[in-house]
């Protein structure tokens, strides 16, 4: 795949200057009308600790600048926000991940893609992921995967632990109360996703397992046939921190994975 975002800038570890005076007017704009779209869903459907991240970020109507989003992350859980051209290698991913550094693709989408784009832009990387930084559970965990990450390769696990991190950290739902709430950043910058991952019959929700999760094939370019539900970031968390993954790689790596959207027995299905 060609990717969209100029790499000719970046170092070795793939970082970039926002350069934030450089956004125009148009895509301030934009932005704000992504944002207040999203903030409406999010609202309903998102969960609770979301909102209470995204509160704290102070965004509203233009496009954040890096600088004072890192003055309320290291605050609060010591995270910071690093520029990127757009995708960058899993190795140097997992690394920036590991010294609590998320990487945010500093360019914006068009106005024709409102709904949908194919690569992460800054809309997906910001709104989606950092309101979550905030949450101290959750922004342990994100260390954790990274950390897991730079292990992952030798011991065959790089293709389970991606399954990992796209049915938590990009399209995770979370139990809320009775409710299902979104926490996953693929969903919540998605408009259309947002709603659906909630609300339409269509989908499988499955209460979370990890063995499950890592075995479970992914598509990217439709919405999720299945999601899986935690309870609790605390779930996460307890799965993931400082847990050695090799056996379950050596178990299950050379196996084909399970299909999205069917139910195996064993599943426990959430309503
Ligand atoms: N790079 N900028 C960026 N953002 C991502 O989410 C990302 C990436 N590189 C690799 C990657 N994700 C995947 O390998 C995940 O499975 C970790
Ligand atoms: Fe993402």
């Amino acid at each position: 795949m060609k990717l969209r975002g100029d790499y000719t800038q970046a170092g070795s570890d793939y970082c970039v200057d926002q350069s934030w005076v450089d956004y125009t007017v148009d895509q301030h704009t934009l932005w704000s009308r992504l944002f207040s779209r999203q903030l409406q869903l999010v609202k309903t459907f998102g969960a609770p600790q979301f909102l209470v991240g995204l509160e704290s970020l102070e965004i509203a109507s233009s496009i954040p600048r890096f600088e004072e989003t890192n003055r309320i992350l290291q605050g609060l859980t010591g995270w910071k926000v690093i520029g990127v051209p757009g995708l960058i290698p899993e190795l140097q991913f997992f690394a920036h991940l590991a010294e609590r550094r998320f990487p945010v693709t500093v360019w914006l989408r068009t106005p024709a893609e409102m709904d949908y784009l194919v690569e992460p832009d800054i809309f997906h990387d910001f709104f989606g992921h950092v309101p979550l930084l905030c949450d101290p559970i959750f922004a342990d965990f994100m260390q954790a995967y990274g950390v897991a990450g730079r292990k992952a390769q030798d011991a065959g696990g790089l293709k389970m632990l991606a399954r990992l991190y796209w049915y938590t950290v990009e399209f995770g739902l979370i139990r809320a109360g009775d409710a299902l709430r979104a926490y996953g950043a693929g969903i919540l910058s998605s408009a259309g996703e947002t709603r659906y991952c909630i609300e339409s019959p269509l989908p499988t929700r499955i209460n979370f397992n990890l063995e499950r999760v890592m075995c479970t094939d992914y598509f990217i370019n439709d919405y999720q046939k299945t999601y899986f539900v935690i309870d609790s970031f605390e779930q996460l968390f307890r799965d993931a921190y400082g847990r050695d993954f090799t056996p379950i790689y050596a178990a299950h790596h050379w196996k084909p994975g399970y299909e999205p959207g069917v139910t195996l027995p064993g599943d426990m299905l959430s309503t």
